[in-house]
């Protein structure tokens, strides 16, 4: 039996700063948004905030692309804001997750400017350099964000690597020095009280140092082979648990691409590893070789599978977590739903699987009322660098921007990145000005003001659904057991514990779909449902049932 600790048993709310509320009208979220709506963030029932970098950053990549780890963006308020926010959360028993961004620093970042002055610089060694090959970059590796990996820097003619944008410049773990410097900068923070680190693109802190050309087309592969799970990953990760997080009550999870069902257990040794990590299985179903602006379609065959594989990996060795979108991907109910024909339906039952699975969930911030994915008119419109540099390799091979943008709408970034929809006003009660990011127009009928007082909302079934998973240790610590079913549009399975059993149906279509009475031998009470009254003989479009099993007939 697993041990029960708080991030086991923690529903966790992900905060985008950026787009969650802005309090002085510069079209910016900031943190005091954030601090004037912690009464809502608590009513949601939650028990912790991941909040994405809100570090001194150019912002080339939204804050991932960090200058100063120990100052807080000017646009998203002080230091002194941080400490009122998370004294705020503490008080209202909220644990605050930090974003930590140690794969790569900014190029503003004082040891990047120092490291590129000469080749003898005491801070050279703290990023990669390389000299060109060929009169060109010294691999064929393909960057996240589109064109080369390397960037030539003509003061000392050598180029140095970026697996994201070029001024997200990877930082060298192999150094000592570097790694003292991640170890002080994570101490600082949880010196301050924060109760946990998320850990982005931690699959690639180990570089393999010969960089050899990548042998394949496909960039998820390449990614796997090439840039994640390198030989001293699990060194590097030992070191930091040993020197930091096992002095402090901390949780760590670990992001990035890469990880594996086979490989996750390098991640997370009970000794020396993280205590859990993000899979994305799900999350990379429906791209193609050319990842995420190369779209394919996804099967629920293959849906169900991922889950299957990654809870079996998660049962032997470790802890997963559970979510269906983040700042990274398309809003959960435009991407798995149906936000056209049954965007409350589907919405419901989104949220359903995400808090009936095995594994901490994670909610993306707006998902709780359902918020979809925006059609941004033009490739202006993006405030995303992946999209803009995506755009700019399209360009190259003559791709039309309606074409794009269609794979935009579809896949982009942008989709999460909108303005929290508070209400129907003008700019959703997200901002007093000019939002940086335009607020989706669909504001006048999906917004926390619309759905608060009204006890069919997507808002109010997502706050019963965390309710049940709290008042019922089954759906933290129970076994996970698909159930294979005659339709393939059916995510059928069972959750028991302590000699209780729940069975969840979803019904990811809009048809009717005969249900299988043989699931239910014995007679159940449903525990929570999408639809009113239950007919028991068919699953209806988009339906979701939690059932508790309480015997045999
Ligand atoms: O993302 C890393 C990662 O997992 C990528 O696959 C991610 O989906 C990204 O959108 C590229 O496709 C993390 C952060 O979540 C992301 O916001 C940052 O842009 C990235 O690292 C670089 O820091």
């Amino acid at each position: 039996m697993t041990s029960r600790t708080w991030w086991k048993e923690a529903v966790v709310y992900q905060i985008y700063p950026r787009s969650f509320r802005d309090s002085d009208g510069d079209g910016v979220g900031d943190l005091k948004g954030i601090t004037q709506k912690l009464d809502y963030i608590q009513q949601l029932g939650l028990d912790a905030v991941w909040l994405n970098p809100v570090y001194k950053s150019p912002n080339d990549d939204n804050g991932y692309d960090i200058s100063d780890y120990y100052d807080i963006q000017a646009e998203f308020g002080t230091m002194r804001d941080f400490d009122e926010l998370l004294s705020g959360l503490h008080k209202r028993g909220i644990k605050l997750i930090m974003d930590l961004v140690v794969n790569h620093s900014s190029d503003e970042h004082p040891w990047f400017v120092e490291s590129k002055k000469s080749k003898s610089n005491p801070y050279r060694d703290f990023y990669f350099w390389k000299p060109g090959k060929n009169g060109g970059a010294p691999n064929n590796w393909p960057s996240f964000f589109g064109g080369s990996a390397w960037e030539l820097d003509i003061t000392t003619g050598e180029y140095y690597l970026h697996l994201f944008s070029k001024k997200q410049p990877d930082l060298n773990w192999e150094n000592p020095a570097l790694r003292l410097e991640v170890q002080k900068l994570m101490k600082f923070w949880l010196d301050k009280g924060v109760d946990g680190l998320r850990l982005d693109v931690i699959s690639a802190i180990s570089k393999r140092t010969v960089f050899i050309d990548t042998d394949t087309s496909d960039f998820n592969e390449t990614i796997r082979k090439y840039y994640a799970n390198g030989p001293r990953l699990k060194e590097f990760i030992a070191e930091m648990r040993s020197t930091v997080w096992d002095n402090y009550d901390c949780m760590t999870v670990g992001e990035g691409p890469g990880i594996t069902p086979e490989n996750s257990k390098d991640y997370l040794d009970s000794e020396k590893g993280l205590n859990m990590i993000f899979h994305f299985g799900h999350m990379f179903l429906d791209q193609g070789e050319g990842g995420r602006f190369d779209p394919v379609s996804w099967s629920m065959k293959d849906f169900k599978e991922v889950f299957k594989k990654w809870d079996d990996a998660f049962s032997k060795n470790g802890w997963g977590s559970v979510f269906l979108g983040n700042h990274d991907f398309s809003r959960m109910v435009s991407r798995w739903g149906d936000d056209k024909n049954y965007w409350e339906k589907s919405s419901k039952l989104l949220c359903t699987l995400v808090l009936s699975m095995r594994g901490t969930p994670f909610i993306f911030q707006g998902d709780e009322i359902g918020m979809t994915n925006i059609e941004l008119k033009s490739i202006k419109e993006s405030a995303d660098i992946e999209t803009q540099n995506g755009w700019r390799e399209a360009q190259k091979k003559g791709v039309p921007e309606q074409q794009f943008l269609r794979t935009v709408n579809y896949a982009g970034r942008d989709n999460a990145r909108t303005p929290v929809q508070w209400d129907d006003s003008a700019q959703a009660g997200f901002t007093a000005g000019l939002p940086w990011m335009k607020v989706n127009p669909n504001k006048t009928s999906i917004s926390v003001k619309s759905q608060q007082s009204d006890i069919e909302s997507v808002l109010s079934y997502f706050k019963h659904m965390i309710a049940l998973r709290k008042a019922h240790p089954l759906l933290v610590y129970g076994s996970y057991l698909p159930i294979e079913t005659e339709h393939e549009k059916l995510f059928v399975y069972s959750r028991e514990w302590d000699k209780e059993k729940w069975i969840i149906v979803l019904n990811f279509s809009p048809e009717n779909i005969n249900f299988p009475t043989v699931l239910l031998m014995g007679k159940s009470v449903v525990m929570i449902s999408n639809y009113d009254g239950i007919i028991g003989k068919v699953i209806r479009p988009w339906e979701a049932v939690v059932y508790r099993v309480v015997g045999k007939n």
